[in-house]
């Protein structure tokens, strides 16, 4: 057993982590160039939505500039992020996400 092991504290804190894990946005970016209909099938595919939920969250980012795609622990949400740009530049898009932590309940 290590020392850290016997620290209450760190006993605790790790934890109440492994309950709840800390959950990370992926947000979707608005640019003049990656066609809706990529945007939709990226929603769809990457994150699950149907083809009318896709559509609505893609038109309000093209409206408002921005938007959550989905909420994900910070692994799951790096690797769409990264899958998505990837597929984006193999069709020279220049979509962009980012990702970013939910407030602390
Ligand atoms: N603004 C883009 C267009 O007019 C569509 C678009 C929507 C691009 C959402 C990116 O995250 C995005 N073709």
């Amino acid at each position: 057993m290590t020392r850290r092991d016997l620290d209450p504290s760190t006993q605790t804190l790790e934890r109440s982590e492994l309950e709840r894990p800390r959950l990370f946005r992926v947000l979707l970016l608005n640019d003049d160039y990656t066609p809706m209909d990529f945007v939709t099938m990226v929603l769809r595919r990457y994150f699950r939505q149907d083809q009318a939920q896709a559509q609505a969250i893609m038109l309000s980012v093209h409206q408002k500039g921005q938007g959550v795609a989905g909420v994900y622990t910070r692994e799951v949400a790096e690797s769409k992020a990264a899958q998505v740009v990837a597929h984006a530049r193999q069709e020279e898009y220049p979509l962009e996400l980012s990702v970013e932590p939910e407030a602390e309940a």
